[in-house]
C-alpha cells in the first residue's frame, strides 16, 4: 500500500456523529466516508493502535498534539526560529507571536538555529519524556525557511530520536514540501481558516505574494488554493497534517463544518479548532474592532458539529512559540538563554528511551484501568442508558486525578457516559490557592468555568471551595485521588447512576460554562 493509500485509510471510519450543538446544524457528509463506525465515541485525536494502521499509530503515539491520550504523558517544546511572515492575519498583531500555533499577546525569546539546537538538547537532557521540536512562529515557519530547516538539520545529526514538527499559514508551503520530507518533518500543522476566499477576506487583509502585496478577494483566494495545493501535496507524500481553525463568531464559524468535510477529503488527519482569542490591549484588527471569541459552549457546538468528518483535536493549549513542557504546563522560564549556558547538557539516548519505556508502561496501565471501568458499567432501573455528563478534573499529568483543586490553573473536561469518558476540552482559571491561602475572591470564576459540569475530581479540596460548589450544584470529588482520570470518571459515574437509581438524588441538567473560551484571566494561568 502507498503512502496516500495509508494515509486515507487512518481517516475514515474513526469518528462517530454525535448530538449537535445549539445553533450548528451539520451539513451531509462529504463524500470521502464521513460517517463514523458504529459505536465509536472516540474523536480521532483519542484513538488508539486498534483504530489507525501500525505506521501511523508510531507517527502519532508519543506526539502530544496528535494524540489526546499521548498529551497526558509526553512533552513538546518549540524554537522561535522564525520571526518573519508572509501574510496578515485580522488576529495577529506582529509585536506578538504568530496566533495561528500561539496564544495571542505572548512575546517568545528569538534564537538563531545554533541557540535553538542547543536549546533542544538542553531540554532533552532534562525532560526526557519531551519528543517533539516544533517550529511555531514567532512568525511563520516557513516564510523562513532557511533558518527553519537549519535548525532541523543540525538537530537531527545531534538528537535523532526527536520528532519534526512546524506549523504554517500555508502561503509557502506548496514550494517547499520536498524539503519537509527530506528532514523527515512528518508533522505539518496549516491553519485554515476557510474555504471560501469571501469569507476569507474579512479575515486576511492582505498577503505578500510573488514580491507584491495582494489584497481583498484576491489575497484569499490565493491563500486558499496555495493551502488546498500543500495539503494535497502532503497526503500524497504520506505527511501527516493537522489543520488549525480560528474559530470566529459570525465569521466562520458555521462555516467552519465546511472547512472540516473539505480538509477531510484531502486527508488531513487532524482538525483542530481553537477559540478567537482577541483583547483590545494586543493591538489586532479584531482586538480593536470588538471581535468578540467564543464561548466554551460555542466552541464545544462547533467541535460537535463537525464530529464524523476529519479527527477532531480538543486539547490544544494554544501554547508559546517558545513553549516547553506537557501542554498545559510552560517550563519555558527554565530553559533561557543564559539559563542554558549554567547547564550541564547531556544528551543521552539510552536513558531517554528507557524513560519513555516507562511512560509507556503507565500508558499502557491506563488505558486498561479505563476498560476495566467500562466493562464494569450496568444499565440501573430508572436511570437513562444513555445519559451523558460533564465532569472536571484536575490533573498535573501522569494521565491521573493528582492535582489539589487549589492548585489548578486548567480542568480537564470530560464527557462520562455508561460506554465511554471522553476528553472534550480544557477550561483555564484563576489560581484558587495563593501561597497557603485560598482566594475566595476567585471562586465564582471558577465555578463559572465549570458551571456545565456535575462534578469536579480532585486529588484533594478545601472546606471553603467544597462549600461552593456544592451550593452551585457541583459535587467536589477526592475519593479517587491518584487514580487514573478515566477510570476515576467512569467510576464517580457509576456511583451517581447508582444514587439516581436509589432515589437519593434527581438529576438536573447543568448551566452553561458562560467563560469566553481562550480569554486568559491570569497571567499565572499562561
Ligand atoms: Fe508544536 Fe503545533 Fe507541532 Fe504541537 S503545538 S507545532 S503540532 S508540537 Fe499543539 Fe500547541 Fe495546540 Fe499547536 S497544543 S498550539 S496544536
Ligand atoms: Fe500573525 Fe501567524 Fe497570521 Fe502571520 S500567519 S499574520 S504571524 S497569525
Amino acid at each position: 500500500m502507498d503512502a496516500p493509500q495509508l494515509a486515507t485509510k487512518a481517516f475514515i471510519g474513526i469518528g462517530q456523529i454525535r448530538p449537535l450543538g445549539a445553533a450548528i446544524t451539520p451539513e451531509p457528509s462529504g463524500g470521502c466516508g464521513t460517517t463514523g463506525g458504529e459505536g465509536k465515541a472516540s474523536c480521532g485525536s483519542s484513538g488508539g493502535p486498534d483504530d489507525m494502521p501500525q505506521e501511523i499509530w508510531d507517527k502519532v503515539k508519543n506526539h502530544p498534539c496528535y494524540s489526546e491520550e499521548a498529551h497526558h504523558h509526553y512533552a513538546r517544546m518549540h524554537v522561535a526560529v522564525a520571526p518573519a511572515c508572509n501574510i496578515q492575519c485580522n488576529y495577529c498583531n506582529r509585536k506578538y507571536d504568530c496566533s495561528n500555533e500561539s496564544r495571542p499577546g505572548v512575546v517568545s525569546q528569538k534564537l538563531t538555529p545554533e541557540q535553538a539546537v542547543k536549546k533542544v538538547l538542553a531540554v532533552a537532557s532534562e525532560i526526557p519524556q519531551m519528543t517533539v521540536l516544533g517550529v511555531a512562529g514567532p512568525g511563520d515557519s516557513l516564510a523562513n525557511p532557511k533558518k527553519t530547516f537549519d535548525t532541523f538539520r543540525m538537530l537531527q545529526e545531534t538528537a535523532p530520536d526527536i520528532k519534526l514538527c512546524i506549523s504554517t499559514n500555508g502561503l509557502a508551503l506548496p514550494d517547499l514540501v520536498d524539503e519537509i520530507c527530506q528532514y523527515n518533518i512528518d508533522h505539518v500543522t496549516i491553519t485554515i481558516n476557510m474555504v471560501d476566499p469571501a469569507v476569507g477576506e474579512k479575515i486576511y487583509p492582505w498577503i505578500f505574494w510573488q514580491h507584491k502585496r495582494v489584497t481583498g478577494y484576491e489575497a484569499a483566494k490565493i491563500l486558499h488554493e496555495r493551502q488546498m495545493l500543500g495539503l494535497e501535496m502532503l497526503t500524497a507524500r504520506g505527511v501527516l497534517t493537522k489543520i488549525n481553525s480560528v474559530l470566529i463568531p459570525g465569521i466562520n464559524d458555521e462555516h467552519l463544518i465546511e472547512v472540516n468535510r473539505e480538509v477531510k477529503k484531502r486527508g488531513a488527519f487532524l482538525h483542530n479548532i481553537m477559540p478567537l482569542i482577541s483583547e483590545a490591549e494586543h493591538g489586532t484588527v479584531f482586538g480593536l474592532t470588538g471581535q468578540r471569541g467564543p464561548t466554551a459552549q460555542e466552541l464545544k457546538a462547533v467541535q460537535d458539529a463537525c464530529m464524523g468528518g476529519a479527527n477532531l483535536m480538543r486539547h490544544c493549549r494554544q501554547c508559546r512559540a517558545d513553549a516547553v513542557g506537557l501542554l498545559g504546563e510552560d517550563r519555558s522560564e527554565e530553559f533561557t538563554l543564559d539559563k542554558i549556558e549554567e547547564m550541564e547538557i547531556v544528551y543521552d539516548l539510552d536513558k531517554r528511551r528507557d524513560y519513555q519505556d516507562k511512560v509507556e508502561t503507565e500508558r499502557q496501565a491506563q488505558h486498561a484501568a479505563k476498560q476495566e471501568a467500562l466493562s464494569a458499567q450496568v444499565e440501573r432501573a430508572g436511570v437513562d442508558p444513555d445519559m451523558k455528563v460533564l465532569v472536571a478534573v484536575a490533573t498535573e499529568g501522569h494521565g491521573r486525578v493528582n492535582l489539589h483543586f487549589g492548585h489548578a490553573t486548567e480542568f480537564q473536561i470530560f464527557e462520562v457516559s455508561a460506554a465511554e469518558a471522553l476528553f472534550v476540552g480544557h477550561r483555564r482559571v484563576d489560581l484558587y490557592c495563593q501561597g497557603g491561602f485560598g482566594e475566595d475572591e476567585q471562586l465564582p470564576s471558577i465555578v463559572k468555568a465549570i458551571n456545565d459540569c456535575h462534578a469536579v475530581l480532585v486529588a484533594k479540596i478545601g472546606a471553603c471551595p467544597r462549600d461552593e460548589l456544592k451550593a452551585a450544584g457541583i459535587e467536589p470529588v477526592d475519593a479517587y485521588a491518584h487514580e487514573f482520570i478515566e477510570k476515576a470518571a467512569l467510576s464517580w459515574f457509576a456511583d451517581y447512576a447508582d444514587r439516581l437509581a436509589r432515589g437519593d438524588i434527581t438529576h438536573q441538567p447543568r448551566g452553561d460554562a458562560s467563560i469566553r473560551q481562550g480569554a486568559y484571566t491570569s497571567e499565572a494561568a499562561a
